[in-house]
């Protein structure tokens, strides 16, 4: 029997009785997500157990994979569709029956904040309960902070929203979250067994709006004030944090109604601020980069054992988020004296990690037992897929390929790491240029979450398949690029270097320009990721396209200069920065500054002031200005490529949502008109791509080609 008013709210969320229980199911795939018909259909079921005698108590559950996943996030910045959640929460802490929410897979913000409204809460092995609304520049507005606080104390409940991290059910149970955890999987047996119990033993409702939580009302306060002062110095510029630790405040001093109304002010606020449209654009970004052309066409062929070539900095970090992932992988290297440094630099790894106590020696242990090296190739016959992570050299790199041709199985993906070399020409040189791709990894290769998949011409789609389906068991974000020098990321990253360079050039201080950049959300400045990464790197690029740089172009000299002086950065002790007695924070440099100035006088520049801001607009403005050709010429498939690109590997603020994201925000009319503006001074660097001409003509945005394409 299924009971139910609006349509729309009888299709996603149904109700049946069941010997005195009223199971309420939430069936809104893919993830149950909370929009307006899931409220509506939530009041609805409610509304008939408390009219209907013969209900005795509620049971909320969800179908498929989770409870729910929270509100729909789709939903925010539209106007607001009635009833409100906090309506559907106080409706259901209010309902005269006792009401048990069951729950596996997620139960996350809104969600939870459905459970905690609910009288009784019993969850299953697999469930997930958080709230992360910091993660998206919110706060829990459905009652989470004064419920959650009452529930399980200032301290937890502080805990669990500015991390936004995930309880399994055992700690669930052990935070107080849950009552209990079931025996078995079967969500809906548990649930109702658990209804039935309460039943039976005339257990009333009971409300968490009256829970004892936050009684020690000197323990609460100290908790809200270590929280506070911690937040302060971590949350740089972000909205949402601290609002957090004022709403809990709230709930410790303030009776329960009066704080939903604080609450609510609060969450409006983070919901209309750009900081919370940046960061949902981050979340949406990360998962559609994940589809790509290939990937609704083609399966991915098998992931078993992946073979790496070179056991550098690259491939061990390579080979390391392979072992992390449960991969087996064999390395392969010209001697046994190179293979053993391999091994080192992997063991190196791992010992840090073991030293800052975040793994044990046994995971160590299990992750280096799928761990093979070997000095002879014919060890890749039964590799699935190859990485090849040797010296950046055209000539090198076929080397490895006819190597691979001559040994690999057929079908196996062979990949390159290389960071701007032809892929194209690197396939053309073998005799299976189909199976052919790039996989670009950024270093430290375990950590960093990007993964560009570069797709030259030739190659099949279920080899780019095969990419996206190991970019997602090494829990990456992987972005689809063609091939280009560069590809997305470092072909940007040339471009508003080279504007950071100018501007030094001309007037700013590399200090200065860190300073801005860092300000404006960035973790380092350009120069300080210069002197982290090695001089060198870039000199070696720079020196290489030397040969086909436009004589006319402008170029500035001072990095090149400091490497000349073996100042390669950190590694060096000096770089743009001094490192004195190996110091891992840098200070600046008078000499440095010294052959800045006599760079300026040599280059005929009379230099300027900058403001931060005039720096932070540049900056991006050239970041931009690229970002736009990129997918104007097809490299990039959207904007938000570009987007998730340089926030997963270059360190652009999160809550800003990409350059792209941002651009849209500061209009792109402003944009152009910036850098028509620098164009007067150096009209060959700054050239307005046509794609950003285009969309000001047509009054469109980035976000406009995010949902066409
Ligand atoms: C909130 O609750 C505010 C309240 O406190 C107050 C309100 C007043 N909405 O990640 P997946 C989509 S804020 C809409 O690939 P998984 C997702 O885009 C919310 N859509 O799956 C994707 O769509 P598509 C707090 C959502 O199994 C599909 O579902 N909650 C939402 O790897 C599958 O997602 C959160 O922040 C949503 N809330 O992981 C939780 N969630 O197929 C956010 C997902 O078209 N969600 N989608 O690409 C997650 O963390 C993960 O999605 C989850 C599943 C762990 C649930």
């Amino acid at each position: 029997m299924t009971l139910s008013s609006a349509p729309d709210a009888a299709a996603t969320v149904q109700h049946a009785s069941r010997g005195g229980v009223l199971v309420v199911t939430i069936d809104h795939a893919p993830v149950n997500a909370i929009d307006g018909a899931v409220r509506r259909g939530l009041i609805d079921a409610i509304e008939a157990a408390d009219a209907d005698a013969s209900v005795r108590a509620v049971l909320i559950v969800g179908a498929g994979r989770n409870f729910i996943a929270g509100a729909d996030i789709r939903e925010f910045g539209k106007p607001a569709v009635p009833p409100s959640l906090p309506e559907v929460c106080n409706r259901i802490e209010a309902c005269g029956k006792p009401v048990v929410a069951a729950i596996h897979g997620a139960a996350l913000g809104g969600g939870l904040e459905v459970a905690l409204a609910s009288h009784y809460r019993i969850a299953v092995e697999g469930a997930k309960l958080g709230l992360p609304e910091v993660q998206l520049g919110l706060l829990p507005g459905a009652g989470g902070t004064q419920r959650t606080a009452r529930l399980i104390g200032a301290r937890a409940a502080l805990s669990l929203m500015l991390s936004g991290r995930h309880a399994g059910a055992q700690e669930a149970l052990r935070l107080g979250l849950v009552d209990r955890v079931g025996q078995s999987d079967d969500v809906f047996a548990e649930g109702l067994a658990y209804a039935h119990e309460l039943i039976a033993t005339k257990a009333a409702p009971r409300r968490t709006k009256h829970a004892r939580g936050l009684a020690d009302k000197e323990a609460g306060a100290a908790a809200i004030a270590a929280a506070r002062a911690e937040t302060q110095k971590k949350s740089r510029g972000l909205l949402s944090p601290l609002k957090i630790v004022d709403c809990v405040e709230a709930a410790l001093q303030l009776p329960f109604d009066e704080g939903l109304r604080f609450e609510r002010e609060r969450f409006v606020e983070c919901r209309e601020s750009p900081q919370r449209a940046g960061l949902v654009h981050a979340f949406f970004a990360e998962r559609e980069t994940q589809k790509s052309p290939e990937t609704r066409v083609a399966q991915p062929r098998a992931l078993n054992t992946i073979g790496v070539i070179g056991g550098g900095t690259m491939g061990a970090g390579i080979a390391v988020a392979l072992l992390d992932s449960g991969l087996a992988v064999k390395m392969i290297e010209r001697d046994e004296a190179s293979l053993e440094r391999g091994r080192a630099h992997i063991e190196k790894v791992y010992d840090a990690l073991i030293a800052k106590e975040r793994i044990t020696h046994e995971t160590k242990e299990r992750a280096l037992s799928r761990f093979e090296g070997a000095t002879n190739y014919d060890a890749l016959a039964d590799a699935d897929l190859v990485i090849e992570a040797v010296f950046e050299d055209m000539e090198v790199k076929k080397a490895v390929f006819a190597q691979l041709d001559r040994v690999c199985k057929p079908g196996a993906v062979l990949a390159t790491n290389t960071s701007y070399l032809d892929i194209d020409e690197i396939a053309a040189s073998i005799s299976r240029p189909q199976d052919v791709l790039g996989l670009h990894f950024f270093s430290p290769a375990n950590i960093m979450k990007l993964l560009e998949v570069v797709v030259p011409p030739r190659v099949l789609p279920d080899v780019v398949a095969t990419g996206f389906e190991l970019a997602k068991k090494l829990k990456k974000v992987a972005v689809r690029a063609g091939v280009c020098d560069g590809f997305i990321g470092n072909r940007m990253l040339a471009v508003y270097r080279a504007a950071a360079d100018q501007l030094m050039e001309d007037g700013a201080s590399p200090y200065q320009i860190d300073r801005a950049v860092r300000d404006f959300g960035f973790p380092m400045g350009p120069y300080q990721v210069i002197d982290l990464a090695g001089g060198d790197i870039g000199w070696a690029a720079r020196k290489r396209r030397a040969a086909t740089r436009d004589p006319d172009a402008r170029y500035v000299r001072i990095g090149d200069m400091l490497c000349e002086r073996g100042w390669f950065g950190q590694k060096t002790g000096r770089g743009y920065y001094r490192y004195d007695d190996g110091a891992r924070i840098g200070q600046p440099d008078a000499e440095v500054e010294a052959i800045i100035e006599a760079e300026r006088k040599r280059a005929g520049v009379e230099p300027r002031t900058f403001s931060d801001e005039q720096i932070v607009r540049r900056y991006l403005a050239a970041m931009i200005n690229e970002g736009a050709n990129i997918v104007h010429e097809g490299i990039a498939q959207r904007p938000l490529d570009v987007d998730a690109t340089l926030m997963h590997g270059f360190g652009f603020p999160r809550h800003r949502g990409g350059p792209m994201h941002y651009a849209d925000t500061v209009g792109l009319a402003n944009v152009l008109a910036d850098i028509r503006a620098f164009a007067k001074d150096d009209p060959l660097f700054w050239r307005a791509s046509p794609l950003l001409v285009d969309l000001v003509e047509r009054g469109a945005d980035f976000a406009s080609l995010n949902r066409t394409a």
